[in-house]
């Protein structure tokens, strides 16, 4: 029996959207798969793997993935990052992966096992009128979610985050050579956005959770503001109010609001996160998996997370894919500070490529009980769609000037 890497190559399929799939074979042909899938700059972290990475893993020992981690990430010098990080994800998945299958075991029985039944999940509603995200809610209620998040138009304003373009599901990243330019306005969204969700929790009563992500592009003073306004509205968690690169904005606005804040979706290493753990600014850490270097990397950021009572909300947007989800979700199984997890859901042609066993029932999801992580990657059918160049908008203010989008 020989666990030693035979190959590591790289997969770019294009099912409804991009995914970047690494697949890790050993001598005796045990096959794992990683995601590393980073939004709109898919090629970079392709090149990285397959000509940085590959080379490294063969003939390495696939059982010793600590050490593995460590060589990919000490070993690069020039450490961090989203596409260094996305890649050790990769191969991180892929090694947790393999183990189970190994042993016949699903990772969440390598990691510790359950530590509950399933893991609570919210997915998104929108609407470009209060019209609209009611019936949008009632629709995801419909469908057993007691969480939702929720999103609105805001008046004089045509392109806002989280709402879509007349398909049926929200996407963000479009097709084509160059991202779309949305405008953006913080006075106006500022006047709208607590009026529709105060509305909105009339509508659906005292007991549904809902949520809502203003996607970084608030200042400080602008955070605390929403957060106050919002807290008639009882929310879950305000999402992302600022960006999260000046960790003291957080501080600041922590001292305004009780609005629960979460943040961190786009951290890579527990680094990113120590400080707003660490002063207890944030209540939920939102981290993917697959961004923040696997699971051996945010298992540690969950028990930091668990020292200062701040609970984990992994990132689960359509842009990381179903292998991150379910890695995601065996980690969470056996995570004792779990808040939430996200679930945007994919397009449906998504599962011609990649065959999951993971569930969702009644807003709950579960990892199952399949051996390694639980989702194998047909590559006949990721040949039948070619990657095609796909960025996530970017964001003006009304004067022309570049905002964070
Ligand atoms: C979320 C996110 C995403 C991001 C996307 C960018 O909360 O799900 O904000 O929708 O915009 O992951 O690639
Ligand atoms: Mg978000």
């Amino acid at each position: 029996m020989s666990n030693r890497i035979r190959s590591a190559d790289v997969l770019v399929t294009s099912p409804g959207r991009n995914f970047v799939t690494l697949k890790v074979t050993t001598e005796d042909g045990v096959v794992g798969w990683g995601d590393a899938t980073v939004n709109g700059r898919e090629l970079a972290v392709a090149a990285y793997l397959r000509d940085h990475v590959a080379p490294l893993l063969v003939g390495r020992d696939a059982d010793r993935i600590e050490d593995c981690w460590q060589f990919l990430y000490r070993g690069a010098y020039w450490r961090r990052g989203p596409i260094t990080m996305a890649a050790i994800g990769a191969v991180d998945l892929a090694l947790w992966d393999i183990r189970g299958k190994v042993l016949d075991q699903p990772v969440h029985n390598l990691l510790g096992g359950a530590v509950r039944d399933g893991i609570l999940s919210y997915t998104h509603a929108s609407g470009w009128t209060l019209e609209e995200l009611k019936d949008s809610v009632d629709e995801v209620l419909s469908r057993g979610f007691r969480a939702v998040r929720a999103q609105s138009g805001v008046p004089g304003l045509d392109t806002v985050y989280g709402i879509h373009r007349g398909q049926k599901s929200y996407e963000p990243a479009g097709r084509g050579s160059s991202p779309v330019e949305e405008m953006w306005d913080a006075r106006a969204y500022l006047r709208h956005a607590p009026r529709v969700l105060s509305a909105l929790r009339e509508h659906v009563g005292e007991e549904i959770e809902l949520l809502h992500d203003a996607h970084h592009r608030l200042r400080p003073i602008e955070a605390a503001q929403l957060g106050k306004d919002l807290e008639p509205v009882r929310l879950f968690w305000l999402e992302d109010v600022t960006t999260g690169e000046n960790q003291e904005a957080l501080r600041l606005v922590r001292q305004h609001t009780t609005t629960p804040l979460a943040l961190g979706e786009v951290f890579n290493t527990i680094w990113d996160c120590k400080d707003l753990i660490t002063s207890q600014s944030i209540d939920f850490i939102r981290t993917s998996v697959m961004h923040a270097g696997g699971i051996s990397h945010a298992r540690r950021i969950n028990d930091l997370a668990a020292l200062w009572q701040v609970q984990v909300a992994p990132h689960g947007p359509s842009d990381i894919s179903p292998i991150t989800m379910a890695a995601s979700l065996h980690l969470d199984l056996v995570t004792p500070n779990l808040g939430i997890h996200e679930h945007m859901g994919y397009p449906d042609v998504t599962s011609e490529v990649f065959r999951t066993t993971y569930s969702l029932a009644d807003g709950m999801l579960h990892p199952g009980e399949a051996p390694g992580l639980g989702v194998e990657v047909d590559e006949e059918a990721a040949a039948r769609f070619p990657y095609s160049q796909a960025y996530l908008p970017v964001a003006r203010r009304r004067d022309g000037t570049l905002t964070d989008w």
